[in-house]
């Protein structure tokens, strides 16, 4: 008798009919021969699959091009499909599961002909945590094989865990025939399944990561008391030695993997790293949250990370140590056989391809590397990363930053007067879209926790959840930055990176009770001589402004957020309209 896992594979090979079925073990030699069968045949969207990299810049590194339309999220094309089209909430697509079903299996019907269907069995969370997670995907694509391999727990002890039950979550992708009109993303949470085709990028490909730790978990946790959220995890160790451990939620491309491992400008402080993307977020007996991250890895954005920016990544590129490490749509250096992007030297290399394949002309005024160009590493090789991270209970939390990339009006850093306070104002957030997403750039939209693309239920039932679904007897303190105020000239006007380790600080001496703070109409915020800018060139001027509230801008806000909950009806919790109102009140 075939168990489960057989028999649901055994199902999707007659659908989508492959030539061969190939078990992944996710050991270093197997990976070893899929890059090789990448290297030398398969194709991926009319290139290679991989080209080798030069070992003495990056070890153990590998080069991807991807579909030039097929470099990033496509949220239009993402569907959650509970049977109810109100429990999907405004904020998802929708589509009746049973006509989405067979619609996308049409699409899939045959789509492996001539391919090899790769069954991976593979853990979120370390096996060993309660809170860990069995899965199962299926693809016909190398690159997502190995990206797998790097970002998630994959190997037998999987399928031991799993054994012959039914519980487990199940994923079928195909890169299809990568045409944009025949691309979706599929979920649905009743059964633990996403069917996903047409897309071999990222969290469209990967459903490990956004589709199942996100979509699908946000749905588990809603049911048993916990969170799935788009948070990084870091711990920072003060001179005495302390570690405070704190969540961070900011929508892409927004800064998450840079604070999550960042170096801070104190002496005697250190950052610890737990995560840069995903928290699954429980409450412990003691009545406080406690943080696993589910990924393995890292799949971050490569422009703008640099030495400079982010020196801990670059060691963690640098390292080559465990599992091979990617490069995807960067531009190619062919004097050196390495990748480069924007921001990572100040000159662009003489003799360059650019992330589509063409010579690089500095003179075109365009970019060598795709924006939302990106790198996938195993977590083992990052210099910072914590001996807690395969802590199976996770990590206690004392603070949740939330942040958003904003050019005006939010300030530099505030914290929220109390835990209904703070879930009012992240259920309020907005942020100025970036390429993660297909989409325009640079328009803001509420991104309610950074969750809006992510949380896989009507999100008027999350904040609910948010504010009556956890037994917490110990919240943590909630904190707002924007590192991303912008002077009058359009520039930058906080030096933002590791100075950010600046603003980290007041918050530990607001955890601490070390530091009082000034009520302000949004919420509590510094005394400016309590932020430690030594050695920063900053004038006292800029600061004011970084951290000044303007009422006209607000205003715009409220009436921003007022439209936004409009959406919601009556499912929005009474709570966030009365501190709706006080807000408002505050501007009288
Ligand atoms: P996802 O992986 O999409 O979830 O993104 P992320 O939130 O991890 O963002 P990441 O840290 O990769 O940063 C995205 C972009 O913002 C990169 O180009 C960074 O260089 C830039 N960035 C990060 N932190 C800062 C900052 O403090 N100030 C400024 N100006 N830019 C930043
Ligand atoms: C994001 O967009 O938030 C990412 C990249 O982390 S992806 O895996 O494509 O979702
Ligand atoms: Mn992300």
């Amino acid at each position: 008798m075939a168990n489960a896992i057989e028999r649901w594979v055994e199902e999707q090979a007659a659908l989508t009919k492959p030539d061969k079925i190939h078990w992944v073990q996710g050991t270093e030699d197997e990976i070893r021969r899929l890059i090789d069968i990448g290297i030398k045949e398969e194709k991926t969207g009319g290139n290679q699959t991989f080209r080798e990299l030069n070992p003495q810049v990056y070890a153990n590194s590998y080069y991807h091009r991807s579909h030039p339309t097929d470099v990033s999220r496509t949220e239009h094309l993402t569907f959650v499909c509970h049977p109810n089209k109100e429990d999907a909430g405004p904020n998802n697509n929708w589509m009746e599961p049973n006509e989405a079903k067979t619609m996308v299996s049409k699409l899939f019907d045959g789509c492996m002909k001539g391919r090899t269907l790769y069954v991976i069995p593979y853990m979120m969370g370390h096996p060993d945590s309660p809170y860990a997670k069995p899965c199962i995907q299926i693809t016909d694509s190398i690159y997502v094989v190995v990206s797998m391999c790097i970002m998630t727990r994959v190997g037998k002890k999987t399928l031991e865990r799993i054994g012959s039950s039914e519980k487990f979550v199940r994923g079928l992708h195909s890169i299809g025939d990568l045409d944009p009109e025949r691309r979706y993303i599929m979920h649905f949470p009743q059964e633990d399944l996403v069917m996903s085709i047409g897309s071999g990028y990222g969290g469209n490909a990967l459903l490990g990561k956004k589709c199942f730790s996100l979509r699908i978990a946000s749905n588990q946790g809603f049911k048993e008391g916990w969170l799935a959220e788009h948070m990084i995890i870091m711990g920072i160790e003060d001179k005495e030695g302390r570690i405070t451990y704190m969540l961070g939620a900011f929508p892409s491309a927004c800064g998450k993997t840079n604070l999550a491992m960042i170096d801070p400008v104190m002496e005697g402080y250190k950052v610890t790293t737990l995560g840069d993307d995903i928290a699954w977020i429980n409450v412990g007996a003691d009545g406080r949250l406690y943080a696993i991250n589910p990924e393995n890895g890292f799949f971050g954005v490569a422009p703008g990370t640099s030495d400079k920016t982010n020196y801990n990544m670059m060691r963690t590129l640098r390292a080559g140590k465990v599992y091979p490490t990617l490069f995807t749509n960067t531009g190619l250096d062919l004097d050196t056989n390495s990748p480069w992007w924007e921001g990572l030297s100040k000159e662009p290399p003489k003799n360059m391809l650019d992330w589509q394949g063409n010579m690089y002309d500095p003179a075109s005024g365009k970019v060598a590397a795709h924006p939302n160009a990106r790198f996938t590493v195993g977590a083992y090789n990052c210099p910072t990363l914590s001996k807690e991270f395969d802590n199976p209970q996770g990590v206690p939390i004392s603070g949740i930053i939330f942040g958003g990339r904003r050019s005006d009006t939010v300030p530099l850093v505030c914290e929220s007067f109390s835990w209904e306070h703070g879930v009012f104002k992240a259920s309020s957030l907005g942020s100025e879209t970036t390429t993660a997403a297909a989409g325009a750039v640079g328009v803001v939209r509420r991104d309610p926790m950074a969750m809006l693309p992510f949380c896989g239920y009507n999100m008027a039932d999350y904040f609910g959840h948010w504010l009556h679904g956890l037994k917490l007897k110990n919240p943590p303190r909630i904190f707002f930055v924007n590192w991303f105020k912008k002077d009058a000239q359009g520039n930058f006007a906080w030096p933002g990176f590791s100075d950010n380790s600046r603003i980290i600080k007041w918050m530990l001496d607001r955890i601490k009770g070390s530091v009082s703070a000034k009520e302000t109409p949004v919420g509590l915020m510094p005394n400016i001589s309590d932020l430690m800018l030594d050695g920063l060139d900053i004038s006292r001027d800029t600061m004011e402004k970084l951290l000044e509230i303007k009422p006209e801008e607000w205003k715009k806000e409220i009436a921003g957020i007022e439209e936004f909950y409009g959406q919601f009806g009556e499912r929005l919790p009474k709570e966030l309209l009365k501190h709706l109102a006080e807000l408002k009140e505050n501007f009288k």
